[in-house]
């Protein structure tokens, strides 16, 4: 996506040659030392962190859309105050990591400019819709839960901007995750109406949700780099092999059922085996043609453009303020 890294310093590239300072550089890595803006790193690392990075900034971002049209309908004051802070939450993310891809040399309006264009990803999840109010509880439980599952080892990416943005993301998260649940035990605990509302909401958001964690291993073309780079240090079926784990016994106290007759237990192995996930499914809506993805990204475009104002009068005061710096100065 971006063939330009920032430049290296040129002491360092006149005076080793790019092997040797690639080689120094997995050392760095094999040592967990982090890595930092101004260190020496291979252009394809740079690129695969600006492209991950920008495409998890912008799933935040795209993020805040599905469940953000609950706010003004959220059944009390309290879920509402509770949503609105998960919302505002999400933004927060979305500008840590913008901070984050933008200390490896890419501007943040560039990076609005792909999304706008519908030339960058966000994650798959945010392209399905949410009919009822019990959708807002699924998000929290299972997308919330498998994005800490996925950012907990980020928290140790070899990247140090990625890697500390993660720890604050994921300990807000945690509160997302468990206002879901929260969200789900109630209606499962409410009248068969509710439970069903909230069985309903699970049954469309689970197999979305294991999507999340990308293709399966075979098909990961980033991965082995990722993993040999130390960015990623589980891979996607690792992590989506958890997620299912752990989930099942939160749907069994929640009295509800996972939406897979394949689902069973693996004495041998210690673990849950689930079904075929519809990978065909996924190729559509990464390619544009799942069910919200024209609705997202119009939304997006609407925001941004009804933004235009505070971005101008932002410029405006900056220019008066350096100017004002100025006058003192002089
Ligand atoms: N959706 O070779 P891999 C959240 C793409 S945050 C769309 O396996 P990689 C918080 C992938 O980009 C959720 N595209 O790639 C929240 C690549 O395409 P490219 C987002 C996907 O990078 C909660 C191609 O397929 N989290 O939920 C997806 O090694 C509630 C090949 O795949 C992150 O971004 C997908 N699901 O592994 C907010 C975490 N999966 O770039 C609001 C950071 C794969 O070549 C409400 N990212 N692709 O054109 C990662 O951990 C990794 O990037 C993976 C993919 C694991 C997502």
């Amino acid at each position: 996506m971006y063939t330009q890294g920032l430049d290296q310093p040129a002491e360092l590239s006149t005076s080793l040659d790019e092997a040797s300072l690639e080689r120094r550089f997995l050392e760095r890595v094999d040592a967990e030392e982090k890595i930092e803006p101004k260190d020496w790193m291979p252009v394809r690392y740079r690129n695969t962190l600006i492209r991950q990075i920008s495409q998890h900034a912008h799933s935040e971002i795209v993020g805040m859309l599905p469940e953000g049209n609950w706010i003004t309908r959220a059944p009390t004051l309290k879920r509402k105050t509770i949503l609105i802070a998960k919302v505002q939450d999400e933004g927060g993310h979305g500008a840590y990591l913008y901070s984050a891809a933008e200390t490896l040399g890419v501007s943040r309006e560039q990076m609005i400019d792909q999304l706008l264009a519908g030339k960058a990803k966000y994650s798959s999840i945010f392209n399905y819709p949410t009919p009822t109010w019990a959708d807002v509880g699924a998000i929290g439980w299972l997308v919330d839960g498998a994005a800490i599952m996925n950012q907990l080892p980020l928290c140790r990416c070899s990247y140090g901007p990625y890697a500390r943005a993660m720890v604050r993301v994921c300990r807000e998260e945690s509160f997302h995750q468990r206002q879901g649940y929260d969200l789900m035990l109630q209606l499962a605990r409410g009248t068969p109406e509710q439970k069903q509302m909230a069985q309903d909401a699970l049954n469309r958001w689970w197999w979305p949700a294991l999507m999340m964690f990308g293709p399966p291993d075979a098909d990961s073309m980033h991965s082995s780099d990722s993993k040999r780079w130390k960015i990623k240090r589980l891979s996607n079926d690792e992590l989506r092999q958890k997620f299912v784990d752990f989930t099942v016994h939160q749907a069994n106290f929640l009295g509800l059922t996972l939406p897979d007759p394949q689902l069973k237990w693996n004495e041998a192995q210690q673990r849950h085996e689930y079904g075929p996930i519809n990978w065909a499914e996924f190729e559509q809506v990464l390619k544009g043609n799942g069910p919200c993805n024209a609705e997202r990204l119009a939304a997006r475009r609407k925001a941004h453009a009804d933004g235009a104002w505070v971005r101008e009068a932002a410029v405006a005061y900056a220019a008066k303020q350096s100017k004002k710096r100025a006058s003192l100065a002089a």
